[in-house]
Protein backbone atom coordinates (compact mmCIF):
# COMPACT_ATOMS: atom_id res chain seq x y z
CA UNK A 1 0.00 0.00 0.00
CA UNK A 2 2.53 2.82 0.83
CA UNK A 3 4.85 1.06 -2.18
CA UNK A 4 1.55 2.28 -4.66
CA UNK A 5 1.57 5.75 -2.72
CA UNK A 6 5.33 6.18 -3.75
CA UNK A 7 5.08 5.76 -6.85
CA UNK A 8 1.57 7.36 -7.38
CA UNK A 9 3.71 10.75 -5.90
CA UNK A 10 6.79 9.38 -8.40
CA UNK A 11 4.55 10.20 -11.35
CA UNK A 12 3.08 12.85 -9.90
CA UNK A 13 6.33 14.76 -9.76
CA UNK A 14 7.34 13.49 -13.43
CA UNK A 15 4.19 14.77 -15.08
CA UNK A 16 4.93 18.15 -13.05
CA UNK A 17 8.37 18.09 -14.87
CA UNK A 18 7.76 17.06 -18.18
CA UNK A 19 4.74 19.78 -17.84
CA UNK A 20 6.85 22.64 -16.78
CA UNK A 21 9.68 21.69 -19.57
CA UNK A 22 7.98 20.62 -22.30
CA UNK A 23 3.73 21.89 -22.45
CA UNK A 24 4.33 24.87 -20.19
CA UNK A 25 4.11 28.27 -22.41
CA UNK A 26 3.87 31.57 -20.66
CA UNK A 27 0.99 33.55 -21.65
CA UNK A 28 2.04 36.61 -24.49
CA UNK A 29 2.18 39.86 -23.23
CA UNK A 30 0.01 41.66 -26.13
CA UNK A 31 1.54 45.26 -27.40
CA UNK A 32 0.04 47.91 -29.34
CA UNK A 33 1.33 50.60 -32.07
CA UNK A 34 3.90 52.64 -29.76
CA UNK A 35 3.97 50.91 -26.93
CA UNK A 36 6.78 50.13 -24.76
CA UNK A 37 7.04 46.82 -23.21
CA UNK A 38 9.63 46.14 -20.62
CA UNK A 39 11.16 43.71 -20.44
CA UNK A 40 13.14 42.20 -16.75
CA UNK A 41 16.34 40.57 -17.17
CA UNK A 42 16.66 38.30 -13.92
CA UNK A 43 17.26 34.75 -12.90
CA UNK A 44 17.78 33.62 -16.11
CA UNK A 45 14.49 34.39 -18.07
CA UNK A 46 13.05 37.64 -19.63
CA UNK A 47 10.30 38.86 -18.40
CA UNK A 48 7.89 38.58 -20.25
CA UNK A 49 9.42 36.35 -22.59
CA UNK A 50 6.77 36.23 -25.15
CA UNK A 51 5.27 39.49 -27.07
CA UNK A 52 2.67 39.59 -29.75
CA UNK A 53 2.92 42.23 -31.71
CA UNK A 54 0.35 43.18 -34.42
CA UNK A 55 2.23 43.60 -38.13
CA UNK A 56 3.28 46.82 -39.25
CA UNK A 57 3.50 48.65 -36.13
CA UNK A 58 6.69 50.12 -34.50
CA UNK A 59 7.22 49.18 -30.57
CA UNK A 60 10.22 49.68 -28.18
CA UNK A 61 11.74 46.81 -26.02
CA UNK A 62 12.72 48.63 -22.83
CA UNK A 63 15.36 46.28 -21.13
CA UNK A 64 16.20 46.24 -17.82
CA UNK A 65 18.95 44.19 -16.84
CA UNK A 66 19.23 43.02 -13.40
CA UNK A 67 21.38 39.89 -13.65
CA UNK A 68 25.15 41.00 -13.21
CA UNK A 69 26.69 38.06 -14.59
CA UNK A 70 28.25 38.16 -18.20
CA UNK A 71 25.46 35.79 -19.80
CA UNK A 72 23.04 38.66 -19.68
CA UNK A 73 25.20 41.39 -21.14
CA UNK A 74 24.12 41.07 -24.75
CA UNK A 75 20.56 41.25 -26.44
CA UNK A 76 20.71 39.69 -29.94
CA UNK A 77 17.67 39.72 -32.29
CA UNK A 78 19.44 37.55 -35.49
CA UNK A 79 16.71 38.13 -38.09
CA UNK A 80 16.57 42.20 -37.51
CA UNK A 81 20.62 41.84 -37.59
CA UNK A 82 20.31 43.61 -34.04
CA UNK A 83 22.79 43.13 -30.82
CA UNK A 84 22.82 45.80 -27.97
CA UNK A 85 24.85 45.22 -24.71
CA UNK A 86 22.63 46.13 -21.81
CA UNK A 87 24.11 48.05 -19.04
CA UNK A 88 23.20 46.72 -15.33
CA UNK A 89 20.34 48.45 -13.34
CA UNK A 90 19.82 50.88 -16.44
CA UNK A 91 16.70 51.32 -18.49
CA UNK A 92 18.25 50.50 -22.47
CA UNK A 93 15.43 51.04 -24.83
CA UNK A 94 15.25 49.11 -28.16
CA UNK A 95 13.20 50.82 -30.85
CA UNK A 96 12.09 48.34 -33.39
CA UNK A 97 11.28 48.64 -36.74
CA UNK A 98 7.81 48.03 -38.43
CA UNK A 99 7.75 43.87 -39.23
CA UNK A 100 6.48 41.80 -41.29
CA UNK A 101 4.40 38.92 -39.76
CA UNK A 102 6.31 35.81 -38.65
CA UNK A 103 8.28 35.07 -35.37
CA UNK A 104 11.36 36.66 -34.29
CA UNK A 105 13.53 35.48 -31.51
CA UNK A 106 15.60 36.97 -29.30
CA UNK A 107 18.38 35.63 -27.29
CA UNK A 108 21.60 36.30 -24.99
CA UNK A 109 24.72 35.55 -26.74
CA UNK A 110 24.71 31.93 -24.94
CA UNK A 111 21.00 31.83 -25.80
CA UNK A 112 20.31 30.85 -21.73
CA UNK A 113 18.10 33.34 -21.89
CA UNK A 114 15.41 33.43 -24.62
CA UNK A 115 12.47 35.25 -25.99
CA UNK A 116 9.94 35.51 -28.95
CA UNK A 117 8.34 38.40 -30.42
CA UNK A 118 4.99 37.04 -32.42
CA UNK A 119 4.39 39.22 -35.04
CA UNK A 120 0.80 38.25 -36.64
CU1 LIG B 1 23.58 34.15 -21.64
Amino acid sequence: MNLLIINIAGLAVIALIIYWFWIYKPKDVQAKDQDTITIMVEDGVYQPSRISVPADTEISLEFKRKDETPCAEMVIFPELYISESLPINKAKIIKLKKLEKGNYQFHCQMQMYKGELHVE
